[in-house]
């Protein structure tokens, strides 16, 4: 029996008068569960369930906020595991990704809850005696969270739990891909205790419920992980309706491999960067920029390691690499194969869809190696899928005007052992993020996360204490104290005591 969800709205699971889908195994088109595509009628009732649960959620002190959130971090603990595999089965990264989608939950909820007890404004002292200056946060009401399919539990955690702490009610739209996982996560939620109306979920169509919430007169901010164009649209509209917008867009992100690398290092970075889940994450290392002197030696290596990845069901732990989330994105990626081919890009490895058994009911591709050119469109499109282009580069300002030659700036990465090149790497790559000798995944919670250029045109960080920013607005407030009218600018010669 496949288990029938609904929405979560107000407190409640509840029915939808919408179509459903199925959510499915990418890995052996298993159908997990179905769900129901929201109808307006619905998007607006959670929004009218938002807004009047603001009204307590915001008089609620943030410290006992954090108190909720620590106890949802702990039932995630308790439920990792089982949570992980929900992970796995569902978007098809290998069982140790899916307990780091888990583990990220719960650093991201602990930390924010500990936010609760800081969230920090200015004092300062007033031009005025006997009055004083201060600063402090203010949630902007209920949100909207529109989250995608790559980590399918830790990016509805990173927007939810800054959400939850700043004083914002939600409403998720998960991917169609993975409604089961964000269902799996609002249910631990729910558990914790959340008063009803705080924490919603809609399930169905970005034409209706994406954009729905992004125009609904109640919610009052929109945070948007997923691809350019569709961040375009969602830009476009929250403009329209004048409000606050985080946008995270993807990457071309680079690694650049300076001629004193550490070749070994290197090669276990490419592999995790490049190929772990199956390299759809934002964070992908999609480009390999590497010094011509070592280009030859690095080219064979990798493709040695390339061809030793197994490919497969994620959950079987010998497997190093799953399937891609659906057969949409698998005919993208190959469409992109076929790109490289026709222009020119030569085929290292890779290139295919794999075939034959088990195969023949997911979507493996083979781990896929290119060498490109740095105009063609595999050296400037983001791919999302296990294709790495590699690139040689002259010397190091060379590999530095190869990275920064794309339209996105999210992550980035430099292996060397000269401080000359990893200093100067970290001052010229434009990027939210730069790793050196790392891949360029492996963002830690309390760090801000985000991009530059068109992956981040709102210059909003997720994480870190800068998460806050996205769901709060500042207020300055003035007290005096003083008894009588005082006046900045004019009452300038006024001295205590005179
Ligand atoms: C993404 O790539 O879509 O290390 C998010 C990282 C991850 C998050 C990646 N924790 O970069």
């Amino acid at each position: 029996m496949v288990q029938e969800y609904g929405l979560f709205v107000g407190g409640k699971w509840r029915k939808s008068e919408g179509k459903r889908f199925e959510t499915r195994n990418p890995a052996t088109s298993e159908i997990l569960a179905t769900f129901p595509s929201a109808t307006k009628a619905e998007v607006d009732e959670s929004a009218h369930v938002a807004k009047a649960a603001f009204e307590k959620w915001k008089k609620t002190p943030a410290p006992r906020r954090g108190e909720l959130m620590l106890e949802a971090a702990r039932i995630f603990r308790r439920k990792k595991e089982d949570l992980a595999r929900v992970v796995t089965t569902e978007m098809g990264k290998v069982l140790a990704e899916g307990r780091g989608d888990v583990q990220e939950v719960i650093d991201f909820y602990e930390y924010a809850a500990g936010e609760g007890r800081r969230m920090f404004g200015e004092t300062t002292p007033s031009e005025l005696p006997n009055k004083m200056c201060l600063t402090v946060r203010m949630p902007v009401g209920p949100v909207g969270l529109i989250t995608p399919w790559n980590f399918p539990m830790a990016i509805p955690a990173w927007k939810s739990g800054a959400a939850l702490i700043a004083g914002c009610p939600f409403v998720l739209k998960p991917s169609s891909l993975t409604p089961l996982c964000a269902a799996k996560f609002v249910e631990v939620l729910e558990e914790a205790g959340f008063p009803p109306g705080v924490v919603n979920m809609l399930t169905g169509d970005g034409a209706v419920v994406g954009d729905g919430l992004v125009a609904h007169p109640d919610i009052r901010a929109i945070s948007f992980t997923g691809g350019v164009e569709t961040g375009k649209h969602v830009y476009e509209s929250a403009a329209k309706k004048m409000i606050k917008v985080g946008l995270e867009l993807g990457g071309k992100n680079p690694i650049l491999a300076m001629e004193d690398a550490n070749i070994e290092l290197l090669m276990d970075g490419v592999m995790f960067g490049a190929f772990g889940t199956a390299g759809q994450r934002c964070t992908a290392s999609s480009r390999l920029i590497v010094h011509q002197k070592i280009y030859d030696q690095v080219v064979d290596e990798l493709v040695e390691r390339a061809e030793k990845l197994r490919v497969g069901n994620p959950i079987d732990p010998k497997i190093d690499m799953g399937p891609v989330a659906s057969a949409d994105q698998e005919k993208k990626v190959l469409e992109y194969i076929e790109i490289g081919k026709k222009e020119g890009d030569k085929l290292l490895t890779g290139g295919q869809k794999l075939k034959g058994g088990a195969y023949d009911k997911g979507f493996c591709i083979a781990p896929t190696v290119f060498a490109v050119d740095r105009t063609k469109r595999l050296a400037q499109e983001e791919i999302f899928g296990p294709v790495l282009s590699v690139l040689k580069a002259r010397d190091f300002d060379d590999a530095v005007a190869i990275a920064n030659s794309v339209r996105y700036g999210l992550s980035s990465s430099i292996y060397t052992n000269d401080l000359r090149w990893a200093f100067r790497a970290m001052n010229d790559l434009e990027a939210g993020i730069t790793y050196v000798n790392a891949p360029t995944i492996g963002a830690e919670v309390h760090l801000p996360f985000g991009g530059t250029k068109e992956t981040g045109p709102t210059d909003t960080r997720e994480a870190g204490t800068t998460a806050l920013d996205e769901f709060t607005y500042w207020k300055t407030i003035y007290v005096d104290y003083s008894g009588r009218l005082q006046r900045a600018q004019i009452d300038t010669e006024k001295i205590v005591g005179a």
